[in-house]
């Protein structure tokens, strides 16, 4: 009896639990639906919220975009105009928004030249602050065969195969290549035993 009683309170529980996980989940999606977007085809077409006409206030849109390996992602802008210093959009190499796979970030009211990832993915992050909006932007995605980077003399190249750095920069403390491998430490220890 006493078993019974304390399994159904158990029970209960992780049913309460699951349910409202649930209803954060619908919550969430349903209050980002006009705004991320996966574009999984070899190439596309995505624009801001609203696109003609200007976006909206307080916008946070992730587009994550994945081509077929081993291509990887060109990206091509063919309309741009967000509020300068204030409303921003990013491109980050693979799926992330992390800092150190930056590969670009834009402003103001001049269209970017293209950018191209180093892995069969990139994510774009696009968002507004709380006032003053301007058209925002369209772009074009194709997946392209990777062109691997060689670099000069004296330079080393990262592990994405593309980014070269001065060579003073492998073990120097700072994080130069995206994803940081010219300070892996395996590597670092034996260049400086
Ligand atoms: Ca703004
Ligand atoms: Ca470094």
């Amino acid at each position: 009896m006493w078993a019974f009683a304390a399994f159904g309170v158990v029970s209960y529980g992780l049913l309460f639990q699951s349910v409202s996980s649930q209803a954060t989940i619908s919550y969430t999606t349903q209050y980002n639906a006009p705004c991320d977007e996966r574009l999984t085809g070899d190439n596309g077409t995505f624009t801001s919220p609203n696109y003609p006409n200007n976006y909206p206030n307080g916008k946070d849109c992730r587009y994550g975009i994945s081509v077929t390996p081993p291509k990887v992602a060109r990206l091509t802008f063919t309309d741009f105009s967000l509020e300068p210093g204030y409303d921003f959009l990013w491109v980050y190499d693979g799926n992330t928004t992390d800092e150190a796979y930056e590969i670009g970030k834009f402003d103001g009211p001049n269209t970017p030249g293209p950018v191209t990832s180093a892995s069969s993915s990139m994510t774009v992050r696009f968002k507004s602050d709380e006032s003053v909006t301007r058209k925002g932007f369209q772009a074009n995605y194709a997946a392209v065969d990777k062109v691997f980077s060689t670099c000069d003399i004296g330079e080393y190249l990262c592990a994405d195969g593309v980014t070269c750095i001065k060579a003073w920069k492998r073990c120097d403390g700072n994080r130069d290549c995206r994803g940081g491998d010219d300070e892996d430490a395996n590597k670092c220890a034996k260049i400086f035993p």
